[in-house]
């Protein structure tokens, strides 16, 4: 089988104790069955990075890593990749910034991956480049000669047209695009808008782009056997008996304003206004650590959370009981899944999201016996498989509160139909299901199967 070549922004060296986030898990699935090459950022800054790629072997996969100058960390990956790209794609249209600097920026970062790929490249590779931060990477690398099928995988939502204009070179992104054999999107929405943008661009007919939807899944049973081994953990026992019985509602969120952090809160405020007969009797466990923690927005939003869980608790707390537990750190994945079967409550509740793994892994590491209820938003890509969650719009504060008294109430029977339901609906679309699915039509896509 030819070798396999992933490029992302950033690349997760399998280390002891580091938890991988949602495309880096993946990935790493990906490249454990495939083996093969990973390309990208080290997440280094340093002041020469001419040409220098440090490879590293593990678990038969090698890692190839460049560094980025501080100017170019603070343009492409601060400024077009986080403050112009992410808001855009999340249709969070007030957070979008623009700078033509960052956007030449962008330009530079993506030559410099490629021309520092190339020289790591063999004929019977087969290129797959993850999320925005790479788009015109399939580009770069055609102009330099290479030859081998190249596909992009995008993780986050594919903004509607209208909003994409927001975007002064928009037409250069949909025109990059163009230049992958395969591009793979979450939900077919995304690839809907995709579609229309390609049409906007090119009123007299776009150049033949072959397109697919691919929902990223999660490897059920590895989350199920995780999650009930971690029962028996120090760090599990110790956060159960912290709750005295009480039943606990949990959200595992990267720190992110996309995520709905403070809308949560909000909600869960105006949840324990409303329902003064559960006061006391359930707890709220928030887990949101630190990223991106240098741009200004992201300190805003864990302003904006320090000072709503300090409100509630002020008012709501009692001797022996916490209404918010907030914490900003990270705990190994095994860990959370334990802390998420020991749940009677998810609350995933993103502003928009591509897919949300989250919810995937809290329907997957319950107790199918007593599995507790999953509410989720409509705005997340998972929402299109997961129907059987309590469905919720996450800016509709009393709904979300409503939803949460609903799911508290929810008797076990109905909690088993929906988790039933869900299960079979991870299992449709899982972890290996969604990079071979994407791999065979990769190689389809260059007549290699023909
Ligand atoms: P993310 O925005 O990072 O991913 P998500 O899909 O929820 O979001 O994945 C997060 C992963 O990190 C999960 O596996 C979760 O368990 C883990 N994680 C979250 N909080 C953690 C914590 N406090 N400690 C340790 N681990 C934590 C992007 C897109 C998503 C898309 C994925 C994959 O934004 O929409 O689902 O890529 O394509």
């Amino acid at each position: 089988m030819s070798r396999l070549v992933c490029v992302s922004n950033r690349i997760s060296l399998p280390r002891r104790g580091a938890t991988p986030g949602g495309l880096a898990v993946g990935v790493l699935a990906a490249m454990r069955e495939q083996g093969g090459l990973w390309f990208g950022w080290s997440g280094e800054t340093s002041a020469d990075t001419a040409a220098r790629t440090q490879v590293a072997v593990r678990d038969q996969i090698s890692f190839a890593t460049i560094d980025l100058t501080q100017t170019l960390y603070d343009r492409y990956y601060r400024g077009f990749c986080n403050t112009t790209l992410w808001p855009l794609f999340h249709y969070l249209t007030d957070r979008f910034r623009y700078d033509h600097e960052w956007h030449d920026a962008y330009r530079t970062v993506n030559r410099q991956f490629a021309e520092r790929l190339v020289p790591l490249l063999e004929p019977g590779d087969r290129i797959w480049i993850h999320d925005y931060h790479l788009i015109p990477l399939a580009r770069e690398l055609r102009e330099l000669g290479v030859t081998q099928p190249i596909g992009f995988f995008l993780h986050i939502p594919f903004p509607h047209l209208e909003v994409l204009r927001l975007l002064p070179a928009y037409a250069e992104v949909v025109r990059d695009l163009t230049h992958y054999d395969l591009i793979g999107f979450q939900t077919e929405p995304d690839e809907l808008s995709f579609r229309a943008s390609l049409a906007g661009v090119y009123p007299e007919g776009a150049p033949a782009v072959r397109s697919g939807v691919f929902p990223i899944g999660i490897d059920v049973d590895a989350v199920a056997a995780e999650a009930s081994a971690a029962m028996r953990t120090e760090p599990v026992r110790r956060m159960v008996d912290g709750l005295l019985g009480r039943p606990l509602i949990i959200g595992v969120d990267r720190l992110d304003y996309s995520k709905g952090l403070v809308e949560r809160f909000t909600a869960y405020q105006l949840f324990l206004e409303r329902h003064a007969e559960l006061r006391g009797r359930l707890t709220y466990l928030q887990i949101a650590p630190l990223s991106r923690s240098d741009i200004q927005s992201y300190s805003q939003i864990r302003q904006a959370l320090e000072q709503a869980t300090g409100r509630t608790n002020g008012r709501f707390a009692d001797t022996d009981w916490t209404p918010i537990r907030y914490l900003n750190r990270n705990f190994p994945h095994g860990t959370l899944m334990g802390f998420m079967r020991a749940s009677q409550v998810g609350l995933v509740t993103p502003l928009r999201d591509g897919m949300n793994l989250v919810a995937k892994e809290f329907v997957a590491a319950q107790d199918p016996a007593d599995p507790g209820a999953l509410i989720l938003s409509s705005l997340a890509g998972a929402a299109r498989e997961l129907t059987s969650a309590v469905i919720v719009n996450p800016y509709d504060l009393r709904g979300v509160a409503e939803a949460i008294a609903a799911a508290f109430a929810m008797p076990l029977a109905e909690r088993q139909q929906r988790h039933a339901a869900m299960i079979e609906a991870l299992r449709r679309h899982d972890l290996r299901g969604w990079y071979t699915d994407f791999l065979v039509s990769l190689e389809a896509s260059r007549g290699l199967l023909r």
